[in-house]
């Protein structure tokens, strides 16, 4: 694996939100770390990831999506997004096809170009476009920053994510690989089990409610042939509580079941899950409950 030739680095993966940062990491590292979903702000924190194949090894830093933040969350996550590009080899700036720039592209673009960075484009969600309507959007997009290369992929079919990974690899500097080659990431278990917890949360509930939710891991105790999970589930608000509980309990018992479902695919066993949920006002503006749920100004 380490003959010459072999490229190692790092790569963030930036853009706005719900441009399909997280789904094209994913695909390209062939598993599902990172959680995914229609909605908004769906990745708070910084992800990594390891992507090896046979001309190199790619670490992935999946971030934020770039918006206009609202709560001290909401800063925490662009200073992820934005702060990530200063440590890494290649910016893989996702966008989607769509030639209209609209401030956070600025925003982005600027911070891309002040990094003296390698940067790569990847136009996402090829698969609802017309070739001809890409056209416009590599000029638009091309004329804000130098780059590497642009290329049109779609996430969710996999097109021109080979090709992209490729691209990647050759941006990256010589040097051998920094993770053996069956590591896919070294996020815990933990926090990767409240993130599936979550975007159950976000698949199921409405409007804003699961965007002020966080979910903390109380216990985890491996048994022989069970895993035993209790989480809690903060809301901001007490009128949220009763909607996350649902009627009789429905609405907890249908994230609870579809999170014990993928959480038992990733670990392999049996699991027993218990959610509780705790209301804690206006957390997302609370720097110290932040710090607890994950959220630490002081990591980045
Ligand atoms: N049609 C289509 N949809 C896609 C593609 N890639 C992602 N999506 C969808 O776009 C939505 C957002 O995807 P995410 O991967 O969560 O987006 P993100 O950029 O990580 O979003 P944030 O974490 O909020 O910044 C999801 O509903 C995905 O299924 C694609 O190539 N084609
Ligand atoms: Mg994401």
């Amino acid at each position: 694996m380490e003959e010459n030739g072999f490229r190692c680095g790092f790569a963030t993966i930036v853009g706005r939100s719900n441009v399909g940062k997280s789904t094209l990491m994913n695909r390209i590292i062939g598993m599902k770390i990172a959680i995914t979903s229609p909605r908004v702000q769906t990745t708070r924190k910084r992800i990594r990831t390891v992507f090896t194949g046979t001309g190199g090894q790619i670490i992935f830093v999946d971030t934020p999506g770039v918006h206009k933040a609202k709560t001290k969350l909401g800063q925490y996550m662009d200073r992820a997004a934005l702060e990530s590009m200063k440590d890494v080899d290649v910016c893989l700036w996702v966008v989607e096809p769509k030639s209209k720039i609209n401030d956070d592209d600025r925003e982005i673009a600027q911070v891309l170009a002040d990094s003296g960075k390698k940067i790569i484009i990847a136009i996402n969600k090829c698969d609802t476009v017309k070739k001809e309507e890409l056209l416009p959007v590599t000029e638009a997009f091309s004329k804000l920053v130098p780059f590497e290369a642009i290329i049109p992929v779609s996430a969710m079919t996999g097109d021109g994510v080979d090709i992209l990974t490729e691209e990647i690899i050759k941006n990256l500097p010589e040097g051998p690989a920094l993770f053996d080659e069956e590591t896919v990431t070294e996020e815990t278990v933990r926090f990767l089990s409240s993130e599936i917890i979550r975007e159950k949360a976000l698949k199921n509930l409405k409007e804003e409610v699961p965007h002020g939710i966080a979910v903390e891991i109380v216990s985890m105790k491996e048994e022989s042939d069970i895993t035993r999970i209790e989480a809690d589930i903060i809301c901001e608000k007490n009128s949220h509580k009763g909607i996350i509980i649902g009627r009789g309990g429905e609405m907890l018992k249908r994230i609870g079941t579809q999170a014990r479902y993928d959480i038992e695919k990733m670990l392999e066993t049996h699991v027993a899950l218990k959610l509780f949920v705790k209301v804690r006002d206006n957390w997302r503006d609370n720097e110290n409950l932040m710090k607890s749920y994950g959220y630490d100004s002081g990591d980045l």
